[in-house]
């Protein structure tokens, strides 16, 4: 029979759509709208990944379900075209990047079009394109304007062989993320984006809308919102203070010492006084080749210099304190300068080890239990109790004492309270002598307090229990009979120490073990307040603000979220719309002169002082003063990648608009966007830019939404067939054109959907794809089972009755599991249900015409060109999405109940509407009818239909 020939037919329905303009968006209509967005591709010389079509395939099928179900569908595709691997190409071959953008923009599109992606191309954009930047350029204006682009001299990240500033997010492992060469900081002149006055917004409207929720966890941690105070402390004999950001006040009488960012001013301030000042200098040098990331990372072994000769005075005790410089203090965050407490952060902590620095508790650790048996419940108050807790060692061995509960899932220390009089030594030999029967135990030591919130299951309440801490050994092994009563509540157990590590079920009682056996436990949490003069007892977090006070301290509100460096050394860029006069500063470019267009160079080298090539051209460059018409000089710099992408979304809505940046009618009808997907190393930085970019426009009237994209989703990454990220170096590309050529466009589409989870790395599996087109080609040669006109075969019988299990039922199902699964993107398990159901189909003698319709219908976004194919062929139409019956769904079994005597002792599934006799045989031959039957005589049988069977027996 016939095969699928892909080749011939898809062309053909791709050339069918094009003419009858299917997929074209329209501006205004009585459909609802659906805006539905991936983003747009950086056009590589390399064409397509196969990255890129995993995100294009998974909107086109959302997209051609939107059409069918009756929506407006806006589906655009563009190019996100500057960059430096085209800006390095021409370096390499003098072929202007606008050459190379046209060639890979072609070939993109070619490719995109061979997939048969919905996309309306009336609607293309291409961010190189002087109609596009220029309102780039002309939203730089305004922010400038605004006052939120603003120039500073910044230490950038400088790649040594780019010749160019690299953002921080550019820069991996110290080095170029597009090069791989090394790189060092320097400080220089940039433009900035002011993006840190819409931080709170950007952090607050996450709430507005429907993000998956890692990509909004990753949102609200970049942007890092961090609620804290300034306190001054002050230098020794001096007029100088160093002001310090901390989010834990409470710890003040901790800070056994200070520490400064290499780039803190006081170090230069006191260069005469510092008696080290060389060994300081040479490890700021160090510290400068450093990268952020690394400097932070709490795995890396922490440096630093004592500045020695000077001295800090904690405001607190009053007492003087070590200054120190090291690289774990950034000095673009905060103050650049930490109140370090070694006993309760841990990267103070690792240097206070390290340096040999004192380590002073203030902070006694609270432990609340938040799951299991013991959980606080919410509802009840805390009964506050003194208590007491025993570590109690073996007479002759290493062996310690763990009580395990009978009752509940609990094993612990001797714990307990003092009763009337009783001293908590007293309590605590007591509770000894009870709980154990050992009559001899010796106090050794006291340990610190620690406090506990439980719930006290035999007790039944919410308990605050204040541990006194006691370490106890055994004389001898006298002991006398333990009351039953105790025996019934829990067991002793002995245990080597390396068990007692995972007996303990409290993590109170971990911790205490922890500082009894190995040391010193760092704790990080909230807690009671100790060592701390008159704040001692309080509740931690109330000290917080009292301490504040007391100290002279003032709120702070801080965010992890810097300024946007928005300058470039590159030439394939935006040129940055500004000129420079001496006289008036910088002036932005009128806008009736936009947009500026990168000028013809003869060479695209960076300049040797780290310019960008376009300082070179000198009349270019030199330009009259907007303001006074004196001599001035261009900006050179041009814009990050990221600028194009920043508002996108806005101009497809009127993509070839020359008089504004879009319409604002059109802008009213298609945003927000309804659905985003894209990958998940864009969520920190391109999501959350050009969600500031459409705020900012929002603001300034002409976006007409506060948030851009209702929902955002992503896909997962598809790896080569080694499991390995996709890399030409590695050779383990699969090229989507060969794929194409080899098995066709609705075989990748439908096999890349097919791979695994949308949301998961999968590694492509080229067994799969011939999958894929085996599946196809069954879909295929269905065709010939397909009768037109009756239900009923040759016989005159209704066929559709030969087989219990309906095709109705199954079609049913699966309209509802299609549908619901493309929603949640679970596009594989959607394809699985297909699957069955074409089996199932292909064990049917005839098939309805309109039952084959169905399938077709929910097969048409991932495979559309054999189904509008097969539509075509039999006359049906691909324009509405099917409708499930709800009644038709439920399973036509039901459940047999079999009683005997009237007692239940078997049930399963059986098909509705079977006869008695055919209940019968059905349970006779299960084992547990089998069982309780036995040899008895059955009497009577009664049958109740759809219900039950029910075996009276003598
Ligand atoms: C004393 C202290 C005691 C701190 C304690 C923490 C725990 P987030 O939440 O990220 O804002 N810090 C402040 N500025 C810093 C800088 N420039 N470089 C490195 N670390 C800096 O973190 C705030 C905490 O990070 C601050 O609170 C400060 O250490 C440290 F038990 O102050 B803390």
């Amino acid at each position: 029979m016939e095969q699928y020939n892909f080749k011939k037919i898809e062309k053909k329905r791709q050339r069918y759509w094009e003419k009858n303009k299917f997929f074209l968006a329209k501006d205004f209509s009585k459909k609802p709208k659906y805006y539905c967005l991936v983003e747009f591709p950086y056009p590589s010389a390399e064409g397509l990944h196969i990255g890129h079509t995993r995100s294009y395939t998974a909107m086109d099928i959302i997209s051609r379900k939107r059409r069918m179900e009756g929506y407006n569908v806006l589906f655009p595709m563009g190019w996100d075209a500057f960059g430096l691997p085209t800006e390095n190409y021409a370096l390499k071959t003098g072929i202007h990047p606008k050459v190379a953008t046209k060639k890979n923009t072609d070939n993109f599109r070619r490719q995109l079009k061979s997939l048969g992606f919905s996309f309306d191309w009336n609607k293309e954009i291409n961010t190189t394109d002087p109609n596009y930047y220029k309102w780039t350029q002309w939203i730089f204006l305004q922010f400038f304007k605004k006052g939120l682009a603003y120039k500073k001299k910044m230490p950038i990240n400088w790649c040594l062989s780019c010749k160019i500033g690299l953002a921080n997010e550019e820069v991996v492992d110290g080095r170029c993320e597009r090069c791989g060469g090394p790189t060092e900081k320097r400080e220089k002149e940039q433009w900035m984006l002011a993006i840190t006055k819409y931080a709170d917004r950007l952090l607050k409207d996450l709430d507005k809308v429907d993000y998956l929720e890692k990509i909004k966890i990753q949102q609200q941690n970049w942007i890092g919102k961090s609620e804290g105070v300034l306190i001054k402390f002050q230098i020794s004999n001096s007029k100088f203070q160093v002001e310090v950001f901390t989010t834990r006040p409470d710890t003040i009488f901790g800070a056994t010492y200070m520490v400064l960012a290499s780039e803190h001013t006081l170090i230069e301030n006191l260069k005469l006084k510092i008696k080290n000042y060389e060994e300081v200098e040479k490890y700021i040098k160090q510290a400068k080749k450093k990268s952020e990331l690394h400097r932070t990372d709490l795995a890396k072994e922490k440096t630093g210099v004592e500045l020695k000769g000077i001295k800090a005075i904690n405001p607190a005790t009053k007492k003087e304190i070590p200054i120190f410089v090291a690289d774990y203090v950034l000095s673009s965050y905060g103050t650049g300068a930490i109140m370090a407490v070694p006993a309760h952060d841990e990267r103070d902590f690792e240097f206070a080890k390290k340096y040999n620095l004192p380590i002073k508790r203030v902070i006694e650790s609270c432990f609340m239990t938040t799951v299991g048996p013991d959980a606080v419940r919410k509802n009840l108050p805390f009964v506050e109790r003194e208590a007491i807790m025993a570590i109690v060692k073996h007479w002759s061995e290493d062996k310690y004492i763990g009580l395990k509960w009978k009752k509940v899932d609990w094993q612990t220390f001797i714990t307990g309270g003092p009763e009337n009089n009783q001293t908590q030594e007293e309590a605590a030999i007591a509770e000894i002598i009870e709980e154990t029967g050992y009559l001899h135990p010796k106090l050794v030591k006291r340990l610190e307090k620690v406090h506990s919130k439980f719930f006290h299951v035999p007790k039944n309440i919410n308990r605050f229990a204040h541990f006194s801490i006691f370490y106890f050994e055994l004389q001898d092994d006298e002991q006398k009979e333990i009351f039953q009563d105790d025996q019934d509540i829990h067991e002793v157990v002995w245990l080597s120490p390396e068990k007692m590590e995972k007996f303990l079920t409290p993590e109170s009682h971990l911790f205490i073990w922890k500082e009894f056996y190995k040391g010193f436990q760092i704790y990080t949490g909230e807690g009671i307040m100790v060592n701390s003069g008159k704040f001692d007892g309080m509740d931690s977090e109330k000290a917080k603000w009292e301490i504040t006070k007391f100290v002279g301290g003032k709120k702070q509100v801080q965010y992890h979220l810097r300024d946007w460096i928005f300058s470039r050394q590159h030439y394939w860029g935006e040129p940055i719309p500004m000129i420079h006069c001496e006289k008036h500063g910088w002036q932005p470019v009128p806008e009736k002169d936009l947009p500026i267009k990168l000028p013809e160079v003869k060479k695209y080298q960076p300049t040797d002082t780290g310019e960008s090539p376009l300082a070179n051209i000198k009349n270019w460059v030199n330009i009259k003063c907007p303001k006074c018409r004196g001599s001035a000089k261009r900006e050179t710099d041009t814009m990050p990648n990221w600028a194009g992408s920043s508002w996108y979304f806005l101009r497809y809505a009127d993509s070839k608009n020359k008089k504004i940046l879009a319409d604002k009618k059109k802008l009213n009808y298609w945003m927000p966007v309804d659905w985003y997907n894209g990958g998940m190393e864009h969520t920190t930085l391109h999501l959350l830019y050009s969600r500031f970019w459409n705020k900012f426009l929002y603001d300034i009237g002409i976006s007409p939404v506060t948030e851009p994209y209702k929902k955002r989703t992503s896909q997962g990454m598809i790896l080569g067939e080694d499991g390995e990220k996709m890399s030409k170096s590695r050779g383990n590309v699969v090229n989507p054109d060969e794929v194409v050529r080899n098995f066709g466009a609705d075989a990748y589409r439908l096999y890349q959907m097919f791979i695994g989870p949308f949301d998961q790395a999968i590694p492509w599996d080229s067994r799969g794809i011939e999958g894929a087109k085996r599946f196809l080609n069954k879909v295929w040669k269905l065709r010939s089972k397909i009768s037109l006109s009756s239900i009923t075969d040759t016989k005159g019988n209704d066929f559709r009755k030969q087989n219990l299990a309906s095709l109705e039922t199954l079609l049913h199902q699966t309209i509802k599991k299609v549908s619901d699964d493309i929603e949640e993107m679970k596009f594989n398990t959607a394809i699985s249900q297909l699957m069955i159901l074409v089996n199932a189909m292909e064990k049917e003698k005839q098939l309805r015409v309109t039952d084959y319709s169905l399938l077709i219908n929910l097969l048409s976004p991932f495979a559309p060109h054999i189904s509008s194919e097969l539509a075509e062929k039999f006359k049906f139409k691909i324009d509405k999405w099917p409708k499930y019956d709800s009644q038709k769904i439920k399973e036509k079994i039901f459940e047999l109940v079999v009683q005997i005597n009237g007692k239940v002792r078997d049930r399963f599934e059986v098909p509705m509407g079977i006869s008695q006799k055919e209940a019968e045989e059905l349970t006779l031959k299960r084992e547990n009818v089998k069982k309780y039957l036995g040899n008895k005589k059955v009497k009577k049988v009664i049958f109740v239909p759809n219900r039950l069977i029910n075996y009276v027996c003598s």
